[in-house]
This record gives structure tokens, sequence and C-alpha cells, in this order.
């Protein structure tokens, strides 16, 4: 896939998942590199910029996404020779993938240490995080049930159920609003993020703070699981994270309701940190409180400092 082809399918949702979406974005960037046969620097330099903007359009919310192609571009605007900017963009996508999949894997490694032996887990939407420690902790030998929320309006938890389903995990869908219903008997909730601010906010999909207040009323452990690149830079630096608004068809069909009332689709929300337990993350597990230092000491202070207050 291209870049627009790329910026175009997370867009529509085709590639969606805060990871997924990061990956697919230092793949792009990749591609223009692998593509640009020619020998002008400026040229290449011209279009990994114009990859760059299409694709930090495409969605607002996921940091993951910024960070990545930040990943892949920090700094090449330092190299003279056009051999040595497709060699350097196409080392760091691939060290941004394998970093990203290794992540994944290791936040299932730590996370599965919390889960025990009979656990009822509750998930919301389809996070790669989050069922990658049900995924370990049931290899593992553990007998888990997970409990996975439909996910209005996308309706991401028929994916999730699906993917359980498959690697012989007993799971029940329910819809959202039956999530404080079922919260009495649930062990630990796990859901994943999209991004986290620098004073632990989580923003992860519409309803998780609901499901994060249900859990706090009945005392359920609630657990963030996400990579170090969910982390946000920019929202050390003031900037608030934007919420994505989409559109009024995926909640209602034409001519279902009069035109005239309005259909407010906000996708994602925000949990305050008080609610989070801990954060799952490839290198450790954490309280929601550390999100300073893990942007400082895993996603680079002082380069960032620099891009964050110029974009
Ligand atoms: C997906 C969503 C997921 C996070 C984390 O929303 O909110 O919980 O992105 O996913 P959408 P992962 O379907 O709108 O992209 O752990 O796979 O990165």
């Amino acid at each position: 896939m291209n870049v627009e082809e790329t910026a175009g399918s997370i867009r529509r949702m085709e590639i969606r998942g805060a990871g997924q979406i990061a990956r697919a974005a230092a793949e792009a960037l990749k591609q223009i590199a692998v593509e640009h046969r020619e020998s002008d620097l400026e040229g290449l330099r011209r279009k990994l910029t114009e990859g760059r903007e299409a694709l930090l359009s495409s969605r607002p919310t996921a940091v993951s996404l910024w960070n990545a192609v930040q990943w892949v571009l920090r700094g090449t605007d330092e190299i003279r020779e056009v051999g040595e900017l497709r060699e350097t963009i196409i080392r760091r996508a691939d060290e941004f993938v394998t970093r990203s999949r290794t992540a994944v894997e290791r936040i299932g490694v730590i996370g599965a240490r919390r889960i025990r032996d009979g656990d009822r887990l509750l998930t919301h939407c389809n996070s790669s995080a989050a069922l990658s420690v049900i995924r370990k902790a049931h290899r593992e030998g553990k007998k888990v049930e997970v409990i996975a929320t439909e996910s209005r309006p996308w309706r991401q938890g028929l994916i999730t159920v699906r993917q359980l389903a498959d690697e012989g995990i007993p799971v029940t869908l329910i819809v959202d609003s039956a999530v404080r219903w079922v919260m009495r008997g649930i062990d630990a909730v796990l859901v994943g993020a999209d991004t986290i601010t620098s004073n632990g906010v989580v923003i992860n999909k519409i309803g998780t703070s609901l499901i994060a207040l249900a859990a706090d009323e009945a005392r359920v452990p609630f657990m963030v699981c996400a990579e170090t690149y969910k982390f946000s830079p920019r929202t050390m630096f003031g900037e608030l994270v934007e919420i994505e608004e989409r559109d009024r068809t995926e909640v209602v069909r034409p001519g279902e309701i009069p035109d005239e009332v309005d259909v407010l689709n906000p996708v994602f929300d925000a949990t305050s940190p008080e609610y989070i337990d801990s954060i799952i993350t490839e290198i450790g597990l954490m309280s929601p409180y550390s999100s300073y230092e893990i942007i400082v000491r895993e996603l680079g202070h002082e380069f960032l400092f620099e891009d964050s207050l110029t974009e």
C-alpha cells in the first residue's frame, strides 16, 4: 500500500486500533523510501513531508500515529545524501514495527502474571495489547473467561469475541449498557489505550471511562495495556488531545430519525488516573502517575521538546 492508500484505509477504519495504525504509518513511510529510485534528495524529502501530513491527518486521537511518524523521520533533515536518507527511513520503519510487535508480546508476558487461574475478565472494544495479556494467560494454562462489550457504534467487540473464540477462550458478548450489571462478577478489567497524557489520563474507546467508574464502584482492578509509544509527549507541552467525532451515519441509518436531530458520535473518552490501578507497558507495570517519567525516559525529552513546540 502506498501512503495515500494507507491514510485512506486508516480514515475509513479498515486499519484500526492504535498499534496497528502506528505500524501501518511506519510501513507507508518506508514504502515511499523503497519506491524512490531517483537520485533527487529534495524529491524524496517532499514525498516524505506530504506522506507525513496525509498520515497525521488520517485520524486525530491516537498519539501512536504521531510517535511512529516521529520515530521514522526524526533528525532526517540533517541528512544530505539521498541513499542515506532512504536507508535511514527503511531502517527506522523496520525498527519501529519490530519494537511495536515485541512490545505487544512483552505486555502479554507481564500482564499475564497479574491474571489468576479462574479469573473472569472484562474487555472493551478491540485492543491487541489487552488481548495479548488474555492470550498469554490462557496459553499458560490459566482458565480465564472473558466478557467483551459490543462497543457501539463500530462494534469492534465482535472482532474481539471472534479472535478469542478462535483460540478456544470462553467469551461472552454483552451490550455496552450491561457493563455495570455484570461488573460484580468480574475479577479485572483490561483495556487498551490510544493516548496516555503526561498527567496520567487514558484516552481510549468511548465508554472506557464509564467502565472505569463501574469497576471503581465494584472494587474491580482496572488495568490499561499500552505500549510506551501510546504516551503523548505533546501533552507535556500543554497540548490537549483531540477527541475524534465521526459521522452520524455510523450511529443511525439515513431516514431513521428526523434530519434536524443532531447525532453526537465521539469516538474516544478520557479516564482519569484515580480510576486506573496500573498501566502495563513493555517496560513494566506502572502507575498512571508515572506518565511524565515514561515520556521523558522512553520517548526522548530534549528532541521531543523541540518538535512539540514547533509543530
Ligand atoms: C480502538 C481502541 C483500542 C485502542 C488500543 O479504537 O480504542 O482500545 O486503539 O488498541 P478504533 P491496540 O477501533 O476506533 O481504532 O491495543 O490494538 O493498540
